[in-house]
C-alpha cells in the first residue's frame, strides 16, 4: 500500500467528522474518490458495515487498507501521503504527543460542551444554562492559551496541522449555532489568538472547499435540535 494505491472515500456532506478528512485528502493533495453515504441508509447496510461495524463516516479504502474513526484516519492519511504535499503532523515526538492531546481533547471536551450548551434549553433551567455556558467560555480560554504558548496563527505554531483541522468543522458549526440560538459569539475579544486561528482557518483554500453555508448549517441544526438529537448520538449530555 503506497501513495498510488486507489483510496475511495465513505463521507457525508453534512458530517463534521467527514469533513476533518476531507481536509486532510486535500491539504495532502492525495487522490481520492468521494463517496457519499446517506445517513440512517447506506450506512446501516450490510456491505457498510463489514467496512466500519460503528456504521459512522468518515471511512476510507485504501486498496484492501480500511480505516475508520476520523482521527486515526487523519494519521493514516499523514503517515502514508505526509511526503506529498506537506506533512501534517510534527516529526518530533514531543509535539506529535502534544497534538494528540488537543485532538482528543476536541472531542472530549470541546465537541460536548459546545453540544451540551446549545441543546439545553434555558427556559427549563436558567441556572444550568449559566453554568454550561461558563464551562464552554473556560474551554475556549483554554484553547485560546494553547495557540499563544504555540505562538500561532495555528494550534501548533506556524504551520497548518491535524490539530487545526479536527477542530475546524465544529468552530464553523458552533460560529452559526450558538450565535443564532444562544446569541453567543466564539469571536471575542478575550481570546484574540483564537480569532485570529478562526481567521487563518477560514482563509485556507482546503477548508474553503469543504464548508458548509451558514443558512445550511442553520437548516440542518434547527432540524436537529427538533428531535433533540445530539443527546441521542451522545455529544451532549
Ligand atoms: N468518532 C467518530 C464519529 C463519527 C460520527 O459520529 N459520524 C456520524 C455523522 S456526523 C455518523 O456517521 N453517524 C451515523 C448515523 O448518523 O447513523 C469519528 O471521529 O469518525
Amino acid at each position: 500500500m503506497d501513495e498510488t494505491t486507489p483510496l475511495v472515500f465513505y463521507a457525508n456532506r453534512n458530517c463534521p467528522y467527514a469533513q476533518r478528512s476531507w481536509i486532510t485528502l486535500l491539504e495532502l493533495s492525495v487522490d481520492f474518490e468521494y463517496q457519499e453515504i446517506s445517513l440512517g441508509k447506506d450506512n446501516k447496510t450490510e456491505w457498510f458495515c463489514a467496512l466500519n461495524p460503528n456504521g459512522t463516516v468518515p471511512v476510507i479504502k485504501h486498496g484492501e487498507t480500511v480505516v475508520y474513526e476520523s482521527l486515526v484516519v487523519n494519521e493514516y492519511l499523514c503517515e502514508v501521503f505526509g511526503g506529498k504535499g506537506g506533512t501534517l503532523m510534527p516529526s518530533q515526538l514531543a509535539a506529535r504527543a502534544r497534538a494528540r492531546i488537543l485532538m482528543t481533547r476536541c472531542d472530549s471536551k470541546l465537541v460536548k460542551l459546545s453540544y451540551s450548551y446549545l441543546s439545553h434549553k434555558r427556559t427549563e433551567d436558567a441556572a444550568k444554562d449559566d453554568q454550561l455556558r461558563a464551562h464552554l467560555e473556560e474551554e475556549l480560554l483554554l484553547l485560546d492559551a494553547a495557540i499563544e504558548a504555540s505562538g500561532g496563527p495555528y494550534f501548533l505554531g506556524e504551520t497548518v496541522s491535524l490539530v487545526d483541522i479536527a477542530f475546524m468543522p465544529f468552530f464553523e458549526r458552533m460560529n452559526v449555532a450558538l450565535s443564532a440560538w444562544k446569541d453567543f459569539e466564539i469571536e471575542n475579544s478575550a481570546r484574540v489568538h483564537l480569532n485570529t486561528w478562526l481567521e487563518a482557518m477560514s482563509n485556507r483554500e482546503t477548508y474553503r472547499q469543504t464548508r458548509l453555508s451558514p443558512e445550511r448549517i442553520k437548516e440542518l441544526y434547527s432540524q436537529f435540535l427538533n428531535v433533540d438529537y445530539f443527546k441521542r448520538v451522545g455529544v451532549a449530555l
